[in-house]
């Protein structure tokens, strides 16, 4: 047991520098501070990281469906390529009236928008607009563990 958490640690020592490199890339191409609540090496492991780009002039996500294992933290980060979008719902249904796992929240131009939520039910979900009157709507598929 005490190899097991000497060897960890051995592992959590290794990848920090990785990891702070990463993030160092990723504030300088940004020029933005990183996310609020950026998890720590250890926790990174454990968070399914996917990215959404909230197309205006197409009328659409790219990508379209996103698929997550239920169970497993989620963080979604969200532009859009043109104007600002408020609210966005993770919902059960397309019209955005039965939100799940998340609160409703903006997405925009220049700025990425952090989503973190559990996904703790597996099936078919909507990101929709259509809760301020447009018509992009991507999916989220949540699937069992295998
Ligand atoms: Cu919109």
């Amino acid at each position: 047991m005490t190899s097991f958490r000497r060897l960890k640690r051995a592992a959590l020592v290794a990848t920090l520098p990785i990891a702070v490199g990463i993030g160092f890339f990723a504030f300088s191409f940004n020029h933005s501070p990183p996310p609020p609540e950026s998890p720590s090496a250890e926790e990174a492991a454990e968070v399914q990281e996917l990215a959404l780009i909230h197309s205006f002039s197409d009328g659409r996500t790219y990508p379209e469906v996103v698929e997550v294992e239920r169970g497993v933290k989620v963080r979604l980060f969200n532009i859009a390529d043109a104007q600002p979008h408020d609210p966005v719902v993770i919902s059960r249904n397309e019209a955005g009236t039965e939100p799940v796992f998340a609160d409703s929240f903006r997405v925009e131009p220049g700025n990425v928008t952090v989503v973190d939520f559990v996904p703790d039910e597996a099936g078919e979900f909507y990101i929709t607009h259509r809760p301020h009157g447009h018509v992009i709507v991507g999916r989220l598929i949540v699937v069992d563990p295998s």
